[in-house]
């Protein structure tokens, strides 16, 4: 194959996962991944490429021709180059939920089950690989063992905060641990007399907030505002943090 119809194939497999509800989830590396994975197919005229109720081994992207779907005797629609099938099967693990038949001869890309199943995988195994390498960086958890670490990697969800958007309002209820994995925030308090929040702190990459409401009273003692161009956390529930982070010294001696 020359590389520009390479490259041109690649785009229209990309398109194809993109423009899919269930697979437009994929991270950047593992679209890449999988459109690498993909071979090309040839189907004549009248063949069936998928068969209703079969175990679904693959998903495809039409590259040309024209396929019908068809479920019992009734026809549900057509495929056209561009378009993405037999995914339902492989994301949900269940049997074909209808036929798919080549009107003309078609070329397809193909993604065998086996290999888009290994690549989600693996790419799971490499997030929690980078979550961990980051929890060891911070200062706050440099001390505990792998296991605590790891078990926080487990629990840890990520949260996106625009410019200036406040991540914590002081006075509100409070239920979240926060660590700041890219951006800075700044840290505003109420000052009696005084009409307007005055700013205390920055914090940055590494630092954490939020510990004070987990940890003795249930109201955020400070807003946390996102500076540009905005943040990203790590974040961790009140159940967790009890658990794997509230004991550290290093909270309880903090002197704000
Ligand atoms: P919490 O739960 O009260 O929510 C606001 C957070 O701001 C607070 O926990 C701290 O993690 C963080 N913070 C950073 N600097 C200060 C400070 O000087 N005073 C207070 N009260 N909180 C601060």
């Amino acid at each position: 194959m020359d590389s520009e119809r390479s490259s041109q194939s690649k785009q229209l497999i990309k398109d194809a996962l993109l423009g899919n509800e269930f697979i437009k989830v994929l991270a950047m590396t593992q679209l890449r991944e999988v459109i690498d994975c993909m071979y090309e197919k040839k189907v004549a005229k009248n063949c069936y490429i998928i068969k209703e109720g079969e175990r679904g081994e693959h998903i495809y992207v039409c590259a040309e021709g024209l396929l019908e779907v068809h479920k019992d005797d009734k026809r549900l629609g057509e495929i056209k180059p561009g378009g993405l099938f037999g995914e339902l099967a492989i994301l949900y693990n269940c049997k074909r939920t209808a036929s798919v038949k080549a009107v003309t001869a078609t070329t397809l890309w193909v993604l065998d089950r086996r290999v888009f199943q290994t690549i989600m995988m693996k790419t799971g195994l490499q997030k929690r690989e980078e979550n961990m390498t980051f929890l060891k960086s911070v200062p706050l958890l440099k001390n505990l063992p792998s296991e605590k670490l790891a078990k926080i990697a487990d629990v840890l969800e990520y949260d996106f905060f625009h410019e200036n958007e406040y991540i914590i309002r002081e006075g509100a209820a409070g239920d979240m641990f926060f660590i700041l994995n890219k951006g800075e925030v700044k840290v505003t308090q109420m000052i009696a007399g005084q009409s307007d929040p005055k700013e205390v702190r920055r914090l940055k990459r590494g630092d954490y907030f939020g510990e004070k409401a987990l940890l003795s009273e249930d109201r955020r003692t400070a807003n946390v505002i996102a500076l540009p161009p905005g943040v990203e956390c790590l974040t961790v529930d009140r159940d967790a943090f009890t658990q794997l982070i509230g004991d550290l010294n290093e909270l309880h001696n903090k002197d704000y």
